[in-house]
């Protein structure tokens, strides 16, 4: 056996080039590069290593830890999960900093390596800077948080044992079923040892996504429940987008004259004028899409988790008799609910179910319903959107703005905040992956350095980030990055002074303003903040603009400016689209001095009678 000698961070360095990706039948780095932020426990091992690659396997300089591993995500979730990247820490702030976006990962099902630096395995200048101490537990470090928010955990503590952990790193990245993050924490010493390396470790590898193929039974049961439903309905998922999925779901819905809703990871599946899409579905859903969920008596449910959002709190699908068939790679999603779970990758899956349904159609008057539905919600909804002249307009308005100024293949990004739900509602997406919504973890701070691993997915596509004023003061360092790399992004920021959502939210459980709108907080002066010259002082070309008219004038000029765009609209923190929509489970006090919250209570407890449980 020939060997080769290596240090292990080397080693990962050298492992990580040698794994390759196949998109349209060429092999391409299955790492788009590493997000690296050095310090005590990375700089001289991984920093070393890293600088040994740099030409095969780029660097890249972030600004803060949970931003770059948000970039990395978003590369990861923009290129169907076929690519992905690798983020490198120093030890204790810098890798717990980095314990959110691994959450985010975790939830959103979205392949990440994550390495962080780790105290000294041979424990000799213990406790060292930046190592917390557990009095009980000898085995214990900070990075011991990764745990419960990664789908594979190690810690190297001796050099050879990267060869299996980095082995089983790969399995889970790449496996459809259980990917997610993956965390190797590094102990720092263990980076500088040296180890003779089997050269047969480093031969390149080519990752080709296995496509789970449907059990026959399986099948046969969902063919069967579907060819008895008068009022079938397909819920669309992120899995059909992760499969590839988009050209089998058309071609299902158009032969069996099915309707189709959309998640907010699944939304862009199909076109938003394909007369099968009725758009949203849930909580922050259509008219028309859920309409149609509430009578479905089979809801095929293809690659979703089936979160709150998706199913109005499990109170949306109303039908008495009806049953769910879970479509989908992961037997733990394939099962909720009490579904007939129909284990496969979402294109095959639908493929094989066409196969077996045959000529069977749903009932012509179901698909017409569908239909009209779809031409009242766009009716309805259209007035949101419309232009206005309004000093302080609304985020649909400035949606409308936003995707009157955009092309078809233009990729909005958002995360937190009021816009998801009105995205949701409102957006057109007309070519698949162009809507990047993080609302798994609905986590801010994930836009502009979401935004910008979006942008590195796909440089072609020009990306425009929607965020709140809150989102934006939570995180926005990464912009200085996206100056940094020539990566542009336009990010529109709205600005309605605080947390407009949640005072929102506050208001419809019975609160009192408080505490999410700056005015409603303890506070000596209300901050003026001058987002555009903070925008322009990282780097960023930056206009602060009044009302829609100017807004729309300035995203023309975005399109061709070379530089990040941060573009800043004062709106309105009230107004939301009430029309569509679904209630949504947030509980309400029991006892309360208010009376608004007695009464929103007494809501409260009838809306949960509609709740299914179990079933
Ligand atoms: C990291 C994080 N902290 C807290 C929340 C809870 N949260 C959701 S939206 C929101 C307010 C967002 O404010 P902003 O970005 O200004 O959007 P707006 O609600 O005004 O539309 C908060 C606090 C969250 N989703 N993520
Ligand atoms: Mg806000």
């Amino acid at each position: 056996m020939s060997t080769i000698r290596l240090t292990m961070a080397q080693a990962v360095a050298r492992f990580l080039t040698a794994q390759k990706t196949e998109i349209d039948g060429q092999a391409v780095p299955l790492f788009g590069g590493v997000w690296a932020i050095f310090g005590h426990g990375n700089v001289a091992g991984m920093g070393e290593a890293l600088h040994g690659v740099r030409d095969t396997l780029p660097t890249f300089r972030a600004h803060n830890e949970q931003g770059m591993a948000h970039a990395a995500i978003a590369f990861a979730k923009a290129s169907r999960r076929r690519r992905m990247m690798a983020c490198t820490t120093s030890i204790g702030p810098g890798a717990t900093n980095m314990v959110t976006a691994a959450a985010v990962a975790h939830v959103n099902r979205l392949p990440v390596l994550l390495l962080p630096g780790d105290v000294f395995a041979n424990r000799r200048p213990d406790p060292v800077l930046q190592q917390i101490e557990n009095f009980s537990d000898g085995t214990v470090s900070a990075n011991d948080c990764f745990k419960p928010v990664s789908r594979y955990f190690d810690r190297i503590m001796r050099p050879e044992q990267i060869i299996p952990a980095l082995q089983r790193a790969m399995a889970v990245l790449t496996d459809p079923a259980d990917c997610g993050p993956v965390t190797l924490a590094l102990c720092q010493d263990t980076q500088a040892e040296a180890y003779d390396y089997p050269e047969s470790f480093f031969a390149e590898k080519i990752w080709v996504p296995r496509r789970i193929r449907p059990d026959d039974a399986e099948l046969a049961q969902a063919a069967d429940l579907i060819r008895h439903a008068k009022k079938p309905f397909i819920v669309a998922g992120g899995g059909v987008l992760y499969s590839g999925a988009e050209q089998a779901l058309a071609d299902f819905a158009e032969k069996h004259g099915l309707s189709v809703g959309e998640t907010q990871a699944g939304k862009s599946s199909l076109a938003h004028d394909h007369p099968a899409n009725l758009g949203a579905v849930g909580v922050t859903g259509t008219g028309a899409a859920n309409a149609l969920a509430e009578d479905a008596d089979v809801v095929i449910a293809v690659g979703t988790r089936l979160q709150d959002f998706t199913t109005g709190s499990w109170a949306l699908f109303k039908n008495p008799d009806r049953r769910i068939i879970g479509l989908n790679v992961q037997p733990f999603d394939a099962t909720k609910h009490n579904a007939l779970p129909l284990v496969a990758d979402a294109r095959v899956g639908l493929e094989e179910l066409s196969r077996a349904l045959g000529p069977w159609k749903a009932p012509e008057a179901w698909t017409g319903k569908a239909r009209e539905e779809k031409t009242r919600w766009f009716d309805t909804a259209a007035r949101f959107t419309d232009p206005t002249n309004a000093e302080l307009p609304s985020d649909a308005q400035v949606i409308g703005a936003v995707q009157r100024n955009s092309q078809p293949t233009d990729v909005v990004v958002c995360a937190a905040g009021g816009l998801p739900g009105e995205m949701h509602k409102h957006w057109k997406a007309l070519q698949p992956l162009g809507y990047h919504l993080e609302y798994g973890y609905s986590c801010m701070g994930y836009e502009i350095a979401g935004g910008l691993g979006v942008k590195m997915a796909d440089p072609t596509r020009e990306v425009i980030v929607m965020v709140g004023d809150g989102s934006y003061l939570m995180m926005n360092s990464e912009l200085a990055t996206s100056v940094m790399l020539g990566q542009k992004l336009t990010v529109v920021l709205l600005d309605n002074r605080g947390y407009g959502c949640i005072n929102r939210l506050q208001r419809a459980t019975g609160g009192e303003s408080f505490n999410n709108l700056l005015q409603h907080t303890n506070h000596v002066t209300l901050p003026e903040i001058d987002f555009a010259a903070h925008a322009a002082s990282l780097g960023a070309q930056a206009v602060k603009v009044k009302g829609i008219g100017e807004l729309e004038d300035a995203l023309k000029k975005a399109r061709s400016a070379e530089r990040s765009t941060v573009i800043v609209i004062d709106t309105d923190p009230l107004a939301s689209t009430d029309e569509g929509g679904h209630w949504w489970d947030v509980a309400v006090p029991e006892v309360s001095v208010r009376q608004q919250v007695k009464a929103a209570r007494k809501d409260y407890e009838a809306a949960l009678a509609a709740q299914r449980v179990g079933d």
